[in-house]
């Protein structure tokens, strides 16, 4: 018998800052909109998902803090709410968004379940879940298993596919579903944006955005901003997703205390994003990096290492610059070109506008989960 009612879904994903929790966040909030029964579970809400959404719910798992436990385990209080949600509310199936722990989680709730359930579990691998606990032999094979039992796979880039069956020889398939960004529309006006950053109408403002852990290469980016040429006044703003406060020394060294500009933990993005002129990424891997998207859907281009999934959303020349990586150099130079020249600058953020719409966008990536979930659920 075929059907289109709508599904229900589980999903698991870090809440916190972090890409792929922003796309789990945004993922759940669209199915929702497009009326299937939503279900998150997960250690804290995600901070980007709205309240009292219909169709979307919360399920928190507690954790208890045991004396006789050194690290505390998430695993197992995971699995048992997520196979308690599914039995609860007779779930379709668990999306989980990056592998570990909760890809195997999930097939643990799943083996909970009474036999004869129908819980399809659906795996997404963002990024370091491959590349960096991929290659750690305490993980790898706890991933591979969980990626041969999950019912689909998918990747947000070629480039992690590729990886993903590289580094843990996973030979099943994997579908690329790139990721999107769905902007909420911005509070403020880009001027009243820019006024409250202390930006001046004259100046660019250049754009960092990340978790700024090791593998961002905050260092060049400042690095690359303190060998900038231009006359052109300009200010770095970093959207930190974790404290800046490692950088500050690096900071005072370069002498851009009045060029640098802070804001940790921003939740609503979007009025920020609306006052930058120019991103710079200096990350030495990247699978997709959801930042430059953001930028991109503002009209703003950037300058990027030419890494792992980056390429597959900046055209080099068109959309971005791509420079290669570990260079300060190059990211200057290119910074310096794209500074000086407004009307370059101008017509590669529409440009890069443009794909964002066309090719990342909410009604783009949705859909192909939705098939997806019906395919693995053999609904039509
Ligand atoms: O894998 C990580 O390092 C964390 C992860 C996250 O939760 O932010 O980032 C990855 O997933 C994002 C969303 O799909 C991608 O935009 C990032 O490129 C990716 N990070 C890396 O590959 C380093």
């Amino acid at each position: 018998m075929t059907s289109t009612r709508p599904l229900k879904i589980g999903i698991t994903c870090y809440p916190s800052v972090g890409g792929s929790g922003v796309l789990a966040s945004a993922l759940g909030e669209e199915l929702a909109k497009r009326g299937h029964e939503v279900h998150f579970i997960s250690y804290e809400r995600p901070f980007r998902l709205p309240a009292n959404a219909p169709r979307l719910h919360f399920h928190p798992v507690v954790i208890n803090d045991y004396d006789l436990f050194k690290y505390p385990d998430y695993t197992l209080p995971l699995s048992v709410k997520m196979a308690e949600v599914s039995q609860k509310h007779g779930l379709d199936l668990l999306h989980v968004h990056y592998a570990v722990p909760h890809a195997t989680a999930a097939i643990l709730a799943r083996s909970m379940l009474p036999s004869g359930n129908r819980l399809r579990v659906v795996t997404t691998l963002h990024g370091t879940d491959t590349t960096l606990l991929g290659r750690d032999a305490g993980y790898g094979p706890a991933i591979l298993h969980a990626l041969n039992c999950s019912d689909a796979v998918t990747a947000v880039s070629e480039f992690l596919k590729g990886e993903s069956q590289r580094l843990l020889a996973f030979t099943g398939s994997v579908d690329v579903i790139h990721n999107f960004f769905a902007p909420r529309p911005p509070q403020r006006t880009r001027e009243e944006a820019r006024h409250e950053l202390g930006v001046g109408p004259d100046e660019v403002l250049l754009f960092h955005s990340s978790n700024l852990r090791p593998l961002k290469r905050v260092d060049l980016v400042l690095e690359a901003v303190s060998l900038l040429k231009t006359t052109t006044p300009f200010k770095l703003l970093v959207l930190a997703g974790g404290s800046f406060a490692p950088f500050l020394e690096q900071v005072r060294k370069l002498g851009l205390e009045s060029r640098v500009i802070v804001r940790e933990n921003v939740n609503a993005i979007e009025d920020p994003l609306q006052a930058a002129d120019l991103g710079v990424f200096a990350s030495e891997t990247e699978s997709f990096c959801l930042s430059i998207l953001e930028a991109m859907c503002f009209g703003c281009p950037s300058v990027a290492t030419r890494v792992g999934g980056i390429p597959e959303l900046v055209e080099d020349g068109a959309t971005g610059v791509l420079v290669p990586p570990g260079d300060a150099r190059a990211l200057a130079a290119a910074l310096d070109s794209l500074i000086g020249s407004p009307s370059h600058r101008l017509t590669m953020g529409r440009l890069a506008r443009l794909r964002a719409h066309e090719r990342f966008s909410t009604e783009t990536i949705v859909p192909q989960y939705e098939a997806l979930y019906r395919r693995v659920c053999s609904i039509v």
